[in-house]
């Protein structure tokens, strides 16, 4: 069998069951003018990440194995908008405000797009999601079952919101995690170091930390 070098110890690969989840790498979070940028953060943070998540999914893709992207939005109606989401905070534009890139985390608006170094190609799985993690109330659940994955390696923003919050999703209905180190970033340096501190803690009790070229070379 083969192991991923990873902390707190080996990943041990199940190749044939195997996908990559890229999270929320969308316009509205990485480019001024969209929602990450209204919530008043530095949103170069998350496209400094870029070349290292085009790595992993090239990685993936070379391998034959699957990717999954996820975008967070929500339908033009709002109706998968409660309240406790769209009022929370003090950002400049509420999600379905009309922005610089139309309104803001609705599906099929030019912000709510995947950045195009990342697009999803054909075959590609894309799992829109209203909250933060990408289990609730989408079929993300029943499209890994169906293909018998076993195991996830994830990718993409933030690493303590959306990404930690499916960690412990997946986690929870039984599949092994591994997140991707440098392919991942928050807002706040020091929130994803405390991320991946809890994550990987108590013996993995979230999951695996490992690096970009290690777990493109394991699956290689
Ligand atoms: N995708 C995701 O993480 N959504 C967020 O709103 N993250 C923030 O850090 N705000």
């Amino acid at each position: 069998m083969v192991e991923i070098k990873a902390e707190p110890f080996s990943f041990p690969l199940k190749r044939d069951a195997i996908a990559l989840v890229v999270i929320d790498m969308q316009r509205d979070f990485a480019e001024p003018g969209g929602f990450g940028a209204s919530l008043g953060n530095d949103v170069s943070r998350i496209t400094k990440i870029i070349p290292d998540v085009k790595r992993l999914i090239e990685g993936f893709r070379s391998a034959g194995l699957p990717v999954i992207h996820t975008m967070e939005c929500h339908r033009p109606d709002l109706s998968d908008l409660p309240p406790a989401k769209r009022n929370r905070g003090n950002p400049t534009l509420k999600i379905g405000d009309e922005g610089p890139m139309g309104r803001v985390l609705i599906a099929g608006e030019p912000g709510t797009q995947i950045l195009a170094e990342l697009a999803p190609v054909d075959g590609e799985i894309v799992i829109e999601k209203p909250g933060k993690g990408a289990f609730y109330a989408t079929p993300l659940g029943d499209i890994l079952r169906e293909r018998g994955i076993e195991q996830l390696v994830f990718s993409g923003v933030t690493t303590e919101v959306c990404v930690q919050t499916t960690m412990r999703e997946a986690n929870d209905r039984g599949y092994e995690c591994l997140l991707a180190e440098e392919a991942t970033e928050s807002y706040f340096p020091e929130f994803k170091t405390a991320a991946i501190s809890m994550i990987k803690a108590q013996g993995a009790i979230v999951g695996w930390v490992g690096s970009v070229d290690d777990i493109i070379e394991g699956i290689a």
